[in-house]
């Protein structure tokens, strides 16, 4: 299942990620928010669309970001 196929998709930008093994960190701590399903990351543009069967919490993707070691932009 991709993001856009969820029930409840979110789009954030995320700052700082530089390859495929950041990439890879934001998707397993964002994949780890209970409810998520899918999590499609764009490295050039930073943006991350996040599907899950619930609605998300801004500050739990914020603080899975940061756990991943980078932030979201404003
Ligand atoms: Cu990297």
């Amino acid at each position: 299942m991709t993001a856009a196929e969820s029930s409840n998709t979110v789009e954030v930008t995320v700052t700082g990620m530089t390859c495929e093994h950041c990439v890879a960190s934001v998707r397993e701590e964002i994949g780890e928010i209970p409810g998520v399903e899918a999590v499609d990351v764009d490295l050039t543009s930073g943006r991350v669309t996040i599907g899950a069967s619930a609605p998300i919490e801004h500050s739990a993707i914020a603080t899975a970001v940061d756990e991943a070691g980078y932030a979201l932009a404003e």
